[in-house]
């Protein structure tokens, strides 16, 4: 009988092209050729019209056995195949392979330099407070000897809440309060927001200052110097110049501006051979104002008149930007991760 003879062909045909079937595709392939629709069995029991009656039986009785003996023979290769692919992923995953880092956020320059900042100051007996940034005029400007015509209070420079509730335009209302709760001797540091209307390249409306001021008895211009000059090594190497030049603030008489010798060049005014775009070629960049207190600020908080300190303040993305070599204040503001995370330790 040709049709038995031809289904009896399948099985060993059909286990040498599972032994060169390598993927679950191939073995789909092989699957549908054989017992699919259209399928080489199919084919086969599509001649069982043309039989003798009495012979069908027989034949549908070995395409039945021979569709589960292929069958068998799949699934068995199947489980194989899945074995395989098994295998070769266990053996591509490296258990000692080092994770995947996770993303980490870092601390913004303001936060670091202004922690970098209070813990000097701390090092040197300062304690560090705080205060709110919407302020009274009297505490903002009235007790600091700032009068009621000073262009500081001008509507153009100053962020009104209403006549005499605004942003605070310095930290030092928090020195005043700091005074007004606590007897001389003491010393603190004040860091935080402040605000100005100004805005340009170099202006933002809200930035960060530390001030500090140290009242007490017989404390004098050698310890305001002496102060900021250990300061300014701490932050900018032991090997940076100070140098103090006459100002003048409403708070302090006398009063100075601290320039260091500019961190860029070294203090050579160039950079190879280039004139240097920090300190313009003269070699000293301006840190921070400073001064003895004025006697006005120690009537305002009722301390006694024979009390001295000294005060002083200073810009921290300013700080930031001599530290780093950060040329532009507006990348303080835009938050781009890209900038943001290449001063964390
Ligand atoms: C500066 C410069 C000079 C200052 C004064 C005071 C206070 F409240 F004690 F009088 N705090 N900060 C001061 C003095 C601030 O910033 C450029």
């Amino acid at each position: 009988m040709d049709l038995i003879a031809a289904l009896d062909s399948l099985v060993p045909e059909l286990e040498k092209g599972l032994e060169q079937a390598h993927t679950l595709d191939a073995l789909e392939g092989l699957r549908v050729d054989m017992l699919g629709r259209k399928g080489r069995i199919a084919r086969i029991m599509a001649a069982l019209p043309t039989l003798e009656p009495s012979e069908r039986p027989q034949v549908g009785q070995k395409a039945n056995s021979v569709k589960e003996r292929c069958n068998a023979l799949f699934d068995a290769r199947k489980a194989e195949l899945e074995r395989e692919q098994e295998e070769i992923a266990l053996r591509l995953f490296d258990p000692t392979a080092p994770g995947r880092a996770p993303w980490r956020g870092t601390l913004h320059p303001d936060t670091l330099v202004t922690e970098e900042i209070c813990r000097i100051f701390q090092g040197l007996g300062f304690t560090v407070a705080s205060g709110p940034e919407v302020e009274i005029d009297h505490y903002n400007f009235e007790a600091l000897n700032i009068p009621p015509e000073h262009p500081a209070r001008d509507m153009q420079d100053t962020l009104y809440i209403t006549e005499s509730v605004l942003m605070r335009t310095h930290t030092s209302p928090v020195q005043v309060r700091t005074m007004l709760a606590a007897k001389p001797p003491l010393a603190v540091v004040a860091p935080g927001k402040v605000y100005r209307r100004d805005s340009d390249l170099t202006h933002t409306p809200m930035f960060h200052q530390i001030e500090g001021l140290m009242v007490g008895y017989g404390i004098s211009m050698a310890h305001l110097r002496g102060t900021l000059t250990a300061f300014v090594r701490a932050v900018f190497g032991l090997g940076t110049k100070v140098r103090f030049r006459p100002s003048f603030f409403p708070f302090t008489e006398p009063s100075a501006e601290v320039d260091i010798s500019c961190c860029i060049c070294g203090g050579q005014g160039h950079v190879d051979g280039q004139p240097c775009r920090v300190c313009k070629t003269t070699g000293w960049v301006e840190i921070l104002g400073c001064g003895m207190v004025d006697p006005a600020v120690y009537a305002a908080v009722g301390y006694p008149e024979d009390v001295s300190g000294f005060a002083f303040g200073m810009g921290v993305e300013r700080v930031a930007m001599l530290k780093y070599g950060i040329g532009d204040l507006r990348m303080f503001f835009e938050n781009d991760v890209r900038f943001l995370g290449q001063f964390a330790g």
